[in-house]
Formats: structure tokens, C-alpha cells, sequence
């Protein structure tokens, strides 16, 4: 059996040691302050090229981004052929060569993989990488680059990409060629996709006003303003916060509120991405001067309503539609999503590896974490379907070819801030409705998030898709004596995988009363066996 060239091994791990730190793959790949990376990110790229080796030489891409996170941060995932995350069961390997304490225990783990997942390293690796505009990135890439030489992979650096055009790349060159192909892969065949698609969706409607965005001071803004000449006169844009010069100002955003630095105006119609563009919200302002939060629930539910309507003014009975959510989505949305549209809703635990996953098993599964990460996946059998309907009027047939059109405005990898936003257009611009008219299908229960800094959240453990925990022992039970003396009351305590906090989500019947129950839960997490760690947050009842 080949083996790894130690030699090479040692002198390329020698100039990326690792620190004392220990790292987990979680939620969305390694991530944590960018300065603790190096030996992460070097890992990461024999990782990736194992896993393509594993998978005959398919192409396998890497992020490197921090997301959400705060600009010093920084973080890396791993993308699978088809563009979806990778695997679950490869997490605790890309774990494993994280934390191997020195180079001896790194070529041991490697081989340890070789041998049981039985990868054949005569197979030729390749490995496609990208990073949003954080200053670390550059050095990381650095790093990513070393650790692909350990076993010979094949690369292409893409530069500056949001993380859903790595993923889209990914998917177009494993799908070159094949009755799959699903695009050129490039930044500018993602542009090209996309905007025949939405040209193609609000053809012949009145356009809408101009859409305010603020791009968090992140990729979204230079690689929005690249697709605007594709766009044509298809759609206005007011592109604010668009400063990625200055790092310290990248995801300053605020939660349920505008965005800091932006005045908003009755009337108007703002959506926020985050810092990779993998997310999107809408708002906007009420006549009385009230911020109305338009998050992936109100997304999820505008996109099914409109999927469903279109399937049958196709004439197509045969196609069936789900939504995904996590435990985060307001209990107004599923109720809503339930008994008004009678669709089935499935709740899985956060991470959109897992609504990926779950909505899978729907010819049309709609996923939308509350945070607004998500998208629409159609089923090949509902694509064959779709394309194979030729309709018996010409409403029908324009309905045909809208759905067509939708399924290639919405990215199939993976959330993606982009076609989540041209999702959203189409079906503002088909109905010629104001973000207000779309706020009314039903009215959120008040909800609060909180942020719990403790000294260790790894003791928390959930079940339930998180909606319970099991440990701390007692906790779960002090929580529920709580939840009960509050009207519609809900709340639940979750690790973070992103940040090293624990977040505790509270809705009750009303906003005096949902602030109440997560402060007093977020009061209680901190006490509990003193778990909170700095001082205790004085709002904490
Ligand atoms: C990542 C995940 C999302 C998740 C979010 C927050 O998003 O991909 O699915 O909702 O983290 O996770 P947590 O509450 O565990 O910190 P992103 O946009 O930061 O990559």
C-alpha cells in the first residue's frame, strides 16, 4: 500500500505547529480566532485531499470563512462533490487530524484513515478553495496551500468568493459534462445562471422599487456589485454598508434592528446579508415607526405559498412540498405553514447540514433556518417532471417555465444570500406586493435571543432536535418550571457550534413577557452550578 511521504510530511507541518489548543469540526467546520488557524487550515488541506482521493479524484472545495463571526475570527469547511457540506461522519476524522499533538501522531492519524475508510492514495486528489475579505485569509490560504502538497492534490485557487460560489464551482466541475451540469464554473457563470433565471421569472411585471441592501461590510458587496451588469434593467439596487477595506466594520450588524449606520424609511424595503452572503433577512419600517423583521420563517413561508400555487396553475398534482426548520422558527411560522398551507413541516437541529439532509426526502423541500439560511431543493424525479409538463394552456405553460426557471435561481448546494434574494423579488414582483403586504400571511410571536457567555458549553448536551436538554442534570427541569408560567411561552438552551457562547431562545404571548422569560432563563443558565463565566449580565432578572 502507497504511504505518506514523511520526509515531506515533516517539513511541511514543521512550518504550521500546532498550539496547545484543542479543535472541533462543528456546526460549520473549524472556527475560532484566525490567529490559532494555522495548523488547522494546513490539516485541512490533507483532509480535503484525502477525501477526494477517497472519492476517485472528484473535486472537493474549501472555505475559508468566519461567516457571521467578528472580523479577527476566522474558519474553514469543507465542501462535498455535489456542493453540500461534507459528510457528518468525516467530522470527528478532520477532528482527529487537528488535534494530533505532533507530527509523528499526524502521520499515524493519516494512516489510520487511509486504512479504515480504505483510501487508495494512488488516486489523484483535487481540491478547489476560496475566502471572504477577511485580512487573515491571505496567510490562511497560505497554509491551505501547504497542506495540499503533503499528498500532491491538485488545486485552483478562486480567490475572493461568498462561500455559496465556492459551493456552486464545486458542483459544476464534478457535474461537467453529465447530464447534471449544472454550470460553468466561474463567478461569472454563476452570474450568467442566475440573472437568466430572474429575467426570465418577472418578464413582462412592472419592477419593483429599489431594493436596499447592506452587505454587512462583507464579500456580499464586491461580488454583488460584479453581477449588476448581468442583471440589466431586471432589478434596482441601493448596495449599502459595501466597505470591506476597513475589517473592523464587517458584520456589525445588530439583531432585530436595522443595521447600525442605516436610517430606515416607511415605504422602502431593506434585506441584510451577513458576512459570506450565506444568509439573508428582509425588513422594513411601519407607518408608526415600528422595524418589521422579515427572517427566513417569513421567507420559507412566502416560498412555499408560492411554489405550491405555481404547481398547481402548472396543472401538476404529482409533486409534493415540505419546509424544514430548526428550533429557532417562530411557532407562529409552523402553525402558519401547517394549517394554512397544510404542508408538512419537519424540525431538525440547527445547521443547515441537517435541513439540507432532511429536505431531501421532499419532491420540493423547502429549508430555512430563522436566521435566514436556506434554500429550495428540488428532488430529480420533481426536475424530470417539471421539464418533462408541457401544459394544455398557456397559463399553464408559463407556469411551467417559471418553475423551471426558479429551480435555477435557487442554489441547490447550499443557502445562498444571492438567489435567496432573487427568490424573494420574483415572487414580490409577481404579486406586486410590498414588503408589508407579505408580513401580513401571519404575525410572529414576539421572540428574543440571548448569549450566555460560559465557561464551558461543551457540558451542555441536547436532545429533541435541541429543543430539550439532558445535561447539565436538573437544568432542563428548572427551565420548564420557568416556561410554564408564561403564556404561550417556549423556550429552549443550545450550545453554540460557532461562537463560544451558549444561546438561549424565549416567545411568549407578549413582547414585556417574552423579555422577561429569556432573561430569567439566560439568569438562570448563568447560575446554574456557576456555569456562566465573566460577570453576570446585569438585564438578567
Ligand atoms: C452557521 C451554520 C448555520 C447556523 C449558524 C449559527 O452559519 O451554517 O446553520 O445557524 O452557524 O450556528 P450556532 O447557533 O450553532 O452558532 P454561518 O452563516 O455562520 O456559517
Amino acid at each position: 500500500m502507497a504511504s505518506v511521504n514523511i520526509d515531506n510530511l515533516n517539513s511541511l507541518s514543521n512550518l504550521h505547529p500546532k498550539p496547545e489548543n484543542t479543535f472541533a469540526y462543528g456546526t460549520a467546520g473549524f472556527r475560532m480566532k484566525a490567529e490559532l488557524l494555522d495548523s488547522v487550515i494546513f490539516r485541512t488541506g490533507i483532509l480535503a485531499s484525502l477525501r477526494s482521493k477517497k472519492l476517485d479524484g472528484k473535486v472537493i472545495g474549501v472555505m475559508i470563512t468566519a461567516s457571521h463571526n467578528p472580523a479577527a475570527d476566522n474558519g474553514v469547511k469543507v465542501v462535498d462533490p455535489l456542493g453540500e457540506m461534507m459528510e457528518g461522519a468525516w467530522e470527528s476524522h478532520a477532528t482527529a487530524l487537528a488535534n494530533a499533538p505532533s507530527n509523528e501522531h499526524l502521520f499515524d492519524a493519516i494512516h489510520t484513515m487511509v486504512s479504515t475508510l480504505k483510501i487508495d492514495l494512488t488516486k489523484p486528489a483535487n481540491v478547489v478553495f476560496g475566502r471572504d475579505t477577511r485580512p487573515s485569509g491571505e496567510a490562511l490560504v497560505a497554509a491551505l496551500v501547504d497542506g495540499l502538497k503533503v499528498l500532491g492534490a491538485q488545486s485552483t485557487d478562486y480567490g475572493i468568493l461568498t462561500t455559496p460560489q465556492l459551493h456552486y464551482i464545486t458542483r459544476c466541475l464534478n457535474t461537467a459534462g453529465t447530464p447534471e451540469a449544472y454550470g460553468e464554473p466561474s463567478a461569472e457563470g454563476y452570474y450568467k445562471k442566475l440573472a437568466a433565471a430572474f429575467k426570465i421569472l418577472v418578464e413582462g411585471k412592472p419592477r419593483l422599487s429599489p431594493l436596499i441592501l447592506d452587505c454587512a461590510n462583507g464579500v456580499g458587496a464586491p461580488k454583488f456589485k460584479e453581477m449588476l451588469p448581468y442583471l440589466g434593467d431586471s432589478f434596482s439596487v441601493k448596495i449599502v454598508n459595501d466597505d470591506v477595506e476597513d475589517a473592523s466594520k464587517l458584520n456589525l450588524n445588530t439583531q432585530q434592528r436595522a443595521p447600525i449606520g442605516l436610517k430606515t424609511a416607511a415605504g422602502e424595503r431593506y434585506a441584510s446579508f451577513d458576512g459570506d452572503a450565506d444568509r439573508i433577512v428582509y425588513y422594513y419600517q411601519d407607518e408608526d415607526n415600528t422595524f418589521k423583521l422579515l427572517d427566513g420563517d417569513k421567507i420559507a413561508g412566502l416560498a412555499a405559498m408560492y411554489i405550491i400555487d405555481l404547481v398547481k396553475s402548472a396543472g401538476i398534482d404529482d409533486i409534493s412540498v415540505g419546509v424544514v426548520q430548526t428550533a429557532y422558527a417562530n411557532g407562529a411560522s409552523t402553525q402558519y405553514l401547517r394549517n394554512t398551507l397544510n404542508v408538512p413541516v419537519s424540525c431538525v437541529p440547527t445547521g443547515v447540514k441537517h435541513l439540507h439532509h432532511e429536505a431531501l426526502k421532499y419532491d420540493v423541500g423547502v429549508y430555512f433556518e430563522a436566521n435566514g439560511h436556506g434554500t429550495v431543493l428540488f428532488s430529480p424525479s420533481a426536475l424530470k417532471t417539471i421539464y418533462a409538463a408541457e401544459g394544455s394552456s398557456p397559463a399553464q405553460a408559463v407556469a411551467i417555465r417559471s418553475l423551471r426557471a426558479l429551480s435555477e435561481v435557487i442554489n441547490q448546494t447550499v443557502g445562498d444570500a444571492f438567489s435567496d434574494l432573487f427568490l424573494v423579488e420574483t415572487i414580490l414582483t409577481q404579486r406586486q406586493w410590498s414588503p408589508k403586504v407579505w408580513d401580513q400571511a401571519y404575525t410572529d410571536l414576539p421572540n428574543r435571543l440571548v448569549k450566555v457567555v460560559v465557561q464551558d458549553r461543551s457540558i451542555f448536551k441536547t436532545v429533541d432536535a435541541e429543543r430539550k436538554l439532558t445535561e447539565p442534570a436538573g437544568l432542563q427541569d428548572a427551565i420548564d418550571a420557568i416556561v410554564l408560567k408564561f403564556s404561550h411561552g417556549r423556550s429552549f438552551v443550545r450550545p453554540s457550534g460557532t461562537e463560544d457562547v451558549v444561546r438561549v431562545y424565549a416567545e411568549a404571548a407578549t413582547r414585556p413577557e417574552t423579555d422577561e422569560l429569556a432573561f430569567r432563563i439566560g439568569g438562570l443558565v448563568f447560575d446554574y452550578n456557576s456555569c456562566g463565566s465573566g460577570a453576570r449580565p446585569r438585564e438578567f432578572i
